[in-house]
């Protein structure tokens, strides 16, 4: 076997891995063993005896394949080691030997779902980290106001992330009191979080990847038949989205239209990326391989997603208007993934085999070129979202060697930090308020779904209080209105700001008789840029006599969030 043939295999393998991972994803993970074989695959390849570790990775993925049977998932995580998951192991492992070249292909293929890239790939980063921890662990050094919110589960013990909505709406996975190890999709807002059940099944489990601004959401279940079925929930009903002819399917995406895409088999059981929409299943092809999947679907009906080519890498595509482009790679590497998609048509991905081997850079494509977005350090990353803002949320490993949730905007990637206590981390979605969601992990390898905000998504503005005088005296004895004025610069235009979200020391834009807020253009500085002057209640503010500084947040008509502070002079009542 030459040597490119054994990387291609390696890769192959590692695909399989993940596969074979996501089912045992919301478990607690039998780690030892697992990770300990992951990482001496990892040290024979960066060691370039890539046979022996083509040899682990093969078995490894056997075992997993085996031990994937729904008994087993039905059964404790002993059944991995018992008697019968042996059995099941011998069973992979013979399918397997007795497939020929093309069988296998599919096999692996089919494996590979979206959410194998995307999910799946959380778990493997943590495997292969975990035993990195005991001999790195180290604290998160952050620069910046980060919180981390812990969403809970749905009763069980773990819970994954996938995506947000710019009503502050969270999808994802979490196992139930009930479900054991099986996973059920979650809908979370406002603190709650919502079991949308499943399409059926003995064994039934879902995971809900992708929402909507209109609240509807899509993924994956069982169905009756045992199969396992896109599915698109709204109004509180679950409904099957259907296959292209094959067993299986799983829903990535939707856009505001009810646009839905993913992948499912074909009636020749390859794997293809869907479109769904208006009840109709559409395969959209693939680059010439056997597989394509299709991760993101943006407002405008753009798709991105990846395939197979005929030489049998992984590329990147945009999909629009019936036709799929090949984004290509970044330079150096030879596969590329596109995992989301702004109504910018800015494009995200990575490269799918990060997370094994550590190699690998997140990009940024538009207007035709792929941009590098580097890593926190480490030697891989990959990026999982984007939004209209152009601020992008994925994973990267910084200098220990640990995988951490990043956001990346304008140049600079910065680690958003896990849950108190835990080691590792994954951003996999973004909505335009920047808020992030993804999963945090523990030690043990117990994942929670995590949201994040930090105050360093907020643009700094300028504000002048009492424009045009200083000191910026106030009387919080006073019944009167204090005015404020957003100032547009070069950078900002204050005149975007939108005045139902502007409040300065917590006290919104007083309202005229007509409900509309107190907000007028004016040039307050003479600049010739007109900027935005707002009317609050003095008596709402919500300062104290010790106040030296008030500080105006809002957000923009387009979502962006911004702030600005102003010094004051507190006066006593007259
Ligand atoms: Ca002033
Ligand atoms: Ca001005």
């Amino acid at each position: 076997m030459n040597h490119l043939r054994i990387h291609e295999e390696i890769r192959r393998n590692a695909m399989g891995l993940k596969a074979g991972l996501r089912a045992s994803r919301a478990r607690g993970m039998p780690l030892g063993d697992f990770a300990r074989r992951v990482q001496r695959a990892r040290a024979l390849v960066v060691a370039d005896r890539c046979e022996e570790a083509l040899r682990e990775l093969q078995d490894l993925r056997r075992s997993l394949i085996g031990s994937r049977s729904e008994g087993e998932e039905q059964g404790s995580l002993a059944r991995v080691r018992s008697p019968r998951g042996e059995a099941e192991a011998a069973i992979g492992r013979r399918s397997s030997d007795q497939a020929g070249p093309a069988a296998r292909g599919r096999r692996v293929s089919s494996r590979m779902r979206g959410p194998g890239i995307r999910g799946a790939a959380s778990v493997v980063t943590l495997l292969t980290v975990t035993v990195a921890i005991l001999a790195f662990a180290q604290p998160v050094s952050a620069s910046l106001t980060i919180t981390v919110t812990d969403l809970g589960t749905l009763g069980g013990t773990a819970s994954i992330a996938f995506g947000i909505n710019n009503l502050r709406q969270v999808v994802g996975l979490s196992n139930t009191t009930t479900s054991g190890i099986r996973p059920h999709a979650f809908l979370w807002q406002n603190g709650v979080m919502t079991d949308l059940g499943t399409l059926g099944g003995q064994f039934d489990r879902g995971e809900a990847i992708g929402i909507n601004d209109l609240g509807q959401v899509v993924g994956d279940s069982t169905t009756t038949s045992g199969a396992e079925h896109a599915f698109l929930w709204q109004n509180g009903a679950m409904t099957d989205l259907g296959t292209l002819g094959g067993g299986f399917s799983v829903a990535e995406g939707i856009n505001r239209s009810g646009a839905v895409v993913g992948l499912s088999t074909t009636s020749s059981q390859t794997t293809h990326a869907f479109l769904w929409q208006n009840g109709a299943m559409t395969d959209l092809g693939t680059f010439g391989g056997a597989f394509s999947t299709a991760s993101g679907i943006n407002n405008l009906g753009q798709v991105v997603g990846s395939s197979f080519t005929s030489s049998g890498a992984i590329h990147a595509f945009l999909w629009q208007n019936g036709a799929m482009t090949d984004l290509g790679t970044l330079p150096g590497e030879v596969q590329s993934v596109a995992l989301g998609i702004n109504d910018l048509g800015q494009v995200v991905g990575g490269n799918n085999f990060a997370f094994f081997v550590g190699v690998g850079h997140a990009f940024l494509w538009q207007n035709g070129a792929m941009t590098d977005l580097g890593t926190l350090g480490g030697t891989f990353s990959t990026a999982s979202g984007i939004n209209n803002l152009g601020q992008v949320v994925g994973v990267s490993n910084t200098s220990t060697g640990l995988p951490y949730a990043f956001l990346w905007q304008n140049g600079v990637m910065t680690n958003l930090g896990t849950l108190s206590g835990d080691f590792a981390s994954q951003a996999l979605g973004i909505n335009n308020q920047g808020q992030v969601v993804g999963t945090s992990a523990t030690a043990s390898g117990v994942l929670h779904a995590v949201l994040w905000t930090t105050a360093a998504l907020a643009t700094t503005v300028s504000i002048d209080i009492k424009p045009g005088g200083l000191p910026n005296a106030i009387n919080l004895g006073s019944k009167g209105l204090t005015p404020v004025a957003i100032l547009s610069t070069a950078t900002f235009d204050a005149t975007t700001a939108n005045p139902a979200t502007v409040k300065l020391a917590g006290a919104p834009v007083a309202l005229k008789a007509n409900g509309q807020p107190m907000a007028s253009i004016q040039d307050v500085n003479g600049d010739g840029i007109p900027d935005l002057v707002l009317q609050v209640s003095t008596s709402n503010l919500q300062l104290t006599a010790a106040s030296t500084t008030a500080t105006l947040t809002g957000q923009t008509f387009g979502g962006q969030n911004f702030q600005g502070t102003d010094s004051v002079l507190i006066v006593p009542p007259s």
